[in-house]
């Protein structure tokens, strides 16, 4: 196991520096402390050939200025919040809207956008990062002093843990998520529109135009939303399926997960790779990248639509306006914590 950081650039005169970890099978996870963002994740194809499988840039400017949170640890709250206003004990709070009429991923500056304190802790079989930022008490708008911690685990299983902890001194909303763009053919080769997909669930969001759920839980069955058996990202973006035409032909949805411990398997038959996600959220968000801008660097790759995927696993957005979604809330004397587990193999 090794842990190397260089310096990456710097924000207003703070240096922003990437952690890379490498475990003794050779694979690496690189990020940096602006937005915990994850750069690189490094494994290999089935002839042993080491490539990065997520989408990101080579410089800091471009992460502050064009990034679509590549890689980012993302709140206080994923996702989209109506109006970008809740009520929460009595008391209305009113948020920054940063999508149209609504709030999205945090606001303004949101996670992705603030410098985190890192820790690391080398283990013989394990390295962690431990990302820290305290959240202030009306920070975007939102209730309570927030302590947020994020732990990167890389071990010699070649599974990569993400850990969300957090506190609040007063209630708040909370609901992280990590909005890496997968894409598993290896530096960037193809799009993932060969990609295939298993989710372990039956039911998903509808959404409306403005890209909000409507609080109407839709079954998977008989639609390409049906990913229990496997199913390739193209069918949903050829298809003519209301849902899937309203994002931009292909999917920004939410899933509702079986069970708390479901498994998400994602895998390209082309370089043999397979990534297997194991989670304790009760949600996770498939955003298949349909309308990323064109013409970005993104490691001498041009960037394009549905040139990577995101699996965010998450509390079902929007929840504090749908009192039948599970809730994001956070109370002082509670503790929020959240792991979600990604392991590399091929297949
Ligand atoms: C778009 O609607 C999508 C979101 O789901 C995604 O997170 C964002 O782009 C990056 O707003």
């Amino acid at each position: 196991m090794k842990v190397t950081k260089k310096l990456f650039g710097e924000i207003n005169w703070e240096n922003v520096y990437e952690y890379t970890l490498k475990n003794d099978k050779g694979i690496e996870i690189s990020c940096l402390d602006y937005g915990c963002v994850i750069t690189k994740i490094v494994t290999p194809d089935r002839h042993g050939k080491y490539e990065n499988i997520v989408l990101g840039f080579e410089d800091i400017e471009s992460y502050r200025e064009k990034s679509p949170y590549f890689g980012a640890v993302v709140g206080r709250v994923a996702g989209r919040i109506k109006g970008g206003e809740f009520e929460l004990e009595g008391r209305t709070y009113t948020l920054a809207n940063n999508d149209g009429k609504n709030h999205l991923h945090g606001g303004v500056k949101g996670f992705n956008d603030v410098i985190w304190e890192a820790e690391i802790t080398e283990g013989e079989d394990e390295i962690k990062i431990e990302f820290s930022y305290t959240s202030l008490d009306g920070e975007e708008g939102y209730p309570g002093n927030l302590d947020v911690k994020v732990e990167y685990i890389l071990n010699n299983d070649n599974e990569f843990i993400i850990q969300y902890k957090a506190e609040t001194d007063k209630t708040t909303l909370f609901n992280p998520t990590n909005h890496s763009y997968f894409n598993l053919s290896g530096n960037l080769k193809r799009d993932v529109l060969e990609h295939s997909l298993k989710v372990d669930s039956s039911k998903f969001l509808e959404i409306d135009e403005e890209l909000l759920p409507t609080g109407k839980v839709l079954e998977v069955s008989d639609t390409v939303f049906d990913f229990r058996k496997g199913r390739k990202i193209k069918e949903g973006v050829s298809s003519n399926y209301i849902q899937n035409k309203i994002v931009g032909q292909g999917y920004d949805h939410t899933f509702i997960l079986n069970s708390n411990n479901s498994e998400i398997l994602l895998w390209d038959e082309e370089s043999g790779r397979k990534l297997v996600m194991n989670t304790d959220a009760p949600a996770v968000v498939l955003y298949t990248s349909n309308q990323l801008e064109e013409g970005m660097d993104l490691y001498g790759v041009s960037s394009r639509s549905y040139l990577g995927l995101c699996l965010e696993t998450q509390i079902p957005p929007d929840a504090i306006h749908h009192e039948s979604f599970p809730d994001c809330i956070l109370r002082p004397e509670e503790i929020f914590i959240s792991r979600t587990k990604y392991t590399f193999s091929l297949e």
